[in-house]
């Protein structure tokens, strides 16, 4: 393991989080916990079928209903607005885009699709009400698999489109030919993971209330990018920005779902605009697994050309994205992401892979902590392992002989570059913590007890710092990317950070309060972080996605922080009749130098009251009356943090069911602000990992009826089903952020997969199996160990 080189104070101190007194004792304000006077309930009739066309909608008895307000239907919606069409369009040109609604109206395209909605005096009423709205439906053929969308002659879900394929592109760099025309090796595997989805303690919700007489929208929202909320709302719905407000409360998760822009807040409005009050509409469970966005599911089909040492020459691939009923707000895109990042860590001169986008009668694929990067990792690593089981070779001496040299930084992709890294020596650090933790003697005792340990490892990269504008504009998105920050110390020198990004769970409010505390140098306590109120802070940036918040937020604070401190300086200069170069700041207090204890000194305080109140006359000559700075980050590119994962894993030859004993990670984020976060960040994502490998999916029926809507089915692991962790943190600083950050938020979810279907094929290397479908559930594992013992 590598020395950590953290910055001495606050930046790299383990701190408790500033957020959690609040979420335990049970005072943090969710959106359902927003009243406001008169507000009505929504409730949404959804779909029954997974493909049909709406003949027709009568909602006159649900009006007749006493305390329902308003209702509204698709074909009403259609006429008032569309949703934003999705992101990502630019880069592929010639994606066959539909028209995007907030409720449908002419065909549904899968179960949970909402076709009309009420709003009442209290729910009840409102759910009462969708029981009397008659909706006829004439039913059509679903394609509810990849396989049944493909399919010659599959029902079309767009009947203008020739097939259901709505993108096709392919990514090349070099001659994939002549390297897998000259190799010594091919080998190719097909992988499937499954549908998965982030499961936020907090379903999704809003309140929206459309004043009548000044056309103005505030809204309420458990969402991860207020900012970009507002524009889009303003988009659809045709109002100026300046006339929409949206504060997002306490969000009790987002996991990238909340990322995603979504109907039901258009709803919601329509709703408000026409009862003329204020209309709040959250998502119960149920609805939460039709409605909210499905990720992970991909066919991805992989190859690699390699030498016989190991060296690999050329990788080639096809990712077939299964869309659902409906395009996101993203879109293609984290498919597209899974394909342009296939390559990962490794040093691959020639590469192509080709993106498939498929629609099928299914919940709509959105955004999930990762987005496309858990399957590229999947694919990468998975068919690593595979070529050092067709080689001999160790697979982590296949990794080493092909991971991106540091001297090879910064690293080109299609897109984006690589910025910095040591990737041997991360993966050196995770070998060496294995061999302390005695992984290999366990394994060994293990099995004189007939029982079948594995130890897996895993390579990850992370693109973070999502995401500077150059990279938005390329890829397609109408916003910026960078991040705004404002600092104040106001005049009691207590400061106030104030900024764009969402907290979500993440603990960004204490890192940023740490990079403002170290650089003012006043304490921890004396500095408060509002987030979530598009009308007081920051008007820029787009919010919490990306792994972006303490690279671009905690780099433009800081720098906005370095300008405040050297005003505080200024003033306490003239303040203590002394050069500002002469003084110190330390706990809040600003003093000449070398004067100790009992020297001249002055407080924050003071210089407060200097500069508002000018209560001694002594702010210096040209000085604003103000302590407030703010600045905007827009770096040339993204940053990579990267990481290794390992597993000790068991998997009973009987039941099939694995059991993750122990499980590390040796990663490097940059500069760390806060270790003790980071590992919580890197356990947490661990652990939906850990879900996504072994018990998660998302199960449709033939007939496209989902059959996980409930925590019964849907299984994410609890804490039984977790090992302990442990972290290992390397240092390799972004130099093109300032502090030298990297993002790291989604880590954990990334290499996770691949490292437990490593230990699981070595728990049953004798029987030779490559697990290549996730998640990896007992009776598929059970399957896969009886097909190979029956040879
Ligand atoms: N951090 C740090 N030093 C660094 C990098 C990160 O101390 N060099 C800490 C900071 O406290 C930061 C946190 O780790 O807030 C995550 O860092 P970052 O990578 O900047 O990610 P964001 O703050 O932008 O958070 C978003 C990211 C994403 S995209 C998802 S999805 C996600 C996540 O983080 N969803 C979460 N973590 C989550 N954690 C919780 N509890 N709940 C979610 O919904």
């Amino acid at each position: 393991m590598t020395e950590q080189h953290l910055p001495p104070g606050l930046i790299g101190a383990r701190v408790r989080r500033k957020e959690d007194p609040r979420l335990l004792t049970g005072r943090a304000q969710f959106v359902d916990d927003v009243a406001l006077p008169g507000m009505l309930e929504a409730a949404i009739l959804r779909s029954p079928h997974a493909h049909a066309r709406i003949v027709s909608v009568d909602v006159s008895a649900a009006l007749e209903l006493p305390g329902v307000f308003a209702v509204i239907t698709g074909a009403e919606v259609a006429q008032a607005c569309a949703l934003p069409q999705p992101v990502i369009w630019r880069l592929i040109p010639d994606q066959r885009m539909t028209d995007l609604y907030a409720l449908a109206h002419d065909k549904v395209r899968y179960v949970g699709q909402g076709v009309a909605a009420v709003a009442a005096a209290d729910r009840y009423v409102a759910e009462d009400a969708l029981g009397l709205i008659e909706v006829e439906y004439e039913q059509l053929p679903a394609a509810c698999t990849l396989d049944e969308a493909l399919a010659d002659g599959a029902p079309l879900l767009y009947e203008n489109w020739p097939d259901n394929v709505s993108c096709r592109q392919t990514v090349p760099k070099g001659d994939v030919a002549t390297a897998f025309a000259a190799a010594d090796v091919i080998v190719s595997e097909t992988i499937t993971y499954g549908r998965q989805m982030g499961t936020p303690l907090e379903t999704r919700g809003a309140v929206v209330s459309w004043d009548p007489f000044t056309d103005r929208l505030e809204a309420w929202l458990s969402t991860q990018s207020p900012n970009l909320a507002r524009d889009l709302l303003g988009e659809v719905l045709g109002l100026p920005v300046e006339r929409i407000r949206v504060r997002t409360p306490d969000v009790g998760g987002g996991f990238g779902n909340k990322f995603d822009f979504y109907g039901e807040e258009v709803v919601a409005a329509l709703l408000s605009k026409r009862s003329g009050r204020p209309v709040k509409i959250i998502e119960d469970r149920l609805e939460s697994f039709v409605a909210n966005a499905h990720s992970r599911e991909q066919r991805i089909e992989v190859e690699v050309a390699a030498k016989s040492d190991g060296t690999i020459t050329g990788m080639r691939g096809t990712v077939y994205g299964v869309l659902g009923g409906q395009l996101s707000t993203v879109g293609i895109g984290p498919c597209w992401a899974a394909t342009v990042l296939m390559p990962g860590p490794y040093d691959i001169p020639n590469v192509e892979v080709t993106v498939v986008g498929v629609v099928t009668n299914r919940s709509p694929y959105g955004s999930y902590r990762g987005w496309g990067q858990p399957k590229a990792n999947i694919a990468h690593e998975r068919i690593v392992e595979k070529l050092a089981r067709e080689l001999g070779m160790a697979a982590n001496d296949v990794r080493r002989k092909n991971l991106i040299a540091p001297d090879k930084f910064p690293y080109p992709s299609p897109v984006f570059y690589y910025d910095s890294g040591r990737y041997e020596e991360c993966l050196e650090a995770a070998e060496r913590a294995v061999v302390d933790r005695g992984w290999a003697k366990r394994q060994a005792e293990a099995a004189k007890e007939g029982r079948s340990l594995g130890i897996g490892y895993s390579f990850h990269i992370e693109i973070s710092a999502i995401g500077p504008s150059r990279i938005l504009n390329q890829a397609g998105l109408q916003h910026s990317g960078f991040d705004e920050e404002s600092v104040r110390i106001d005049s009691t020198g207590g400061v106030i950070v104030r900024s764009g990004l969402s907290a979500m769970g993440q603990g960004i409010q204490t890192a940023l309060a740490q990079v403002a505390a170290q650089t003012l140098g006043v304490p921890l306590d004396s500095v408060t972080v509002l987030t979530g109120d598009t009308e007081t802070n920051p008007y820029t940036g787009y919010g919490t996605g990306g792994s972006r918040g303490a690279a671009l937020g905690g780099g433009a604070l800081l720098r906005a922080s370095t300008r405040l401190r050297e005003k505080v300086l200024r003033v306490a200069a003239e303040l203590l009749e002394a050069s500002p170069d002469d003084l110190v700041i330390s706990d809040g207090r600003i003093s000449v130098a070398g004067t100790g204890v009992g020297g001249r000194s002055v407080s924050m305080r003071d210089v407060g009251d200097a500069t508002y109140r000018r209560l001694d006359g002594k702010l210096p000559l040209g000085e604003t009356p103000t302590l407030e700075e703010r600045d905007v980050l827009d770096p040339d590119n993204t940053a990579f943090s990267y990481g290794t994962t390992a597993v000790l894993a068991e998997v009973d030859r009987e039941t099939g069911r694995v059991q993750v004993l122990d499980y590390l990670i040796a990663h490097d984020c940059g500069t760390v602000i806060n270790p003790m976060i980071v590992d919580g960040q890197l356990h947490g994502g661990a652990a939906q990992a850990i879900g996504g490998a072994l018990f998660e999916e998302i199960v449709y029926g033939p007939d496209g009826q989902p059959l996980t809507t409930t925590f019964m089915d849907y299984l994410i692991p609890t804490a039984s089903e977790l090992p302990a962790f442990e972290t290992v943190h390397l240092t390799t600083t972004a130099d093109h952020i300032p502090g030298g950050f990297k993002g790291m938020g989604e880590a954990g979810t990334i290499g996770g997969a691949s490292a437990i279907t490593a230990a699981i094929d070595d728990a049953l290397r004798d029987l030779g199996v490559g697990v290549v479908q996730l998640p990896i559930t007992p009776p598929r594992l059970l399957s896969m160990i009886e097909a190979a013992e029956a040879g």
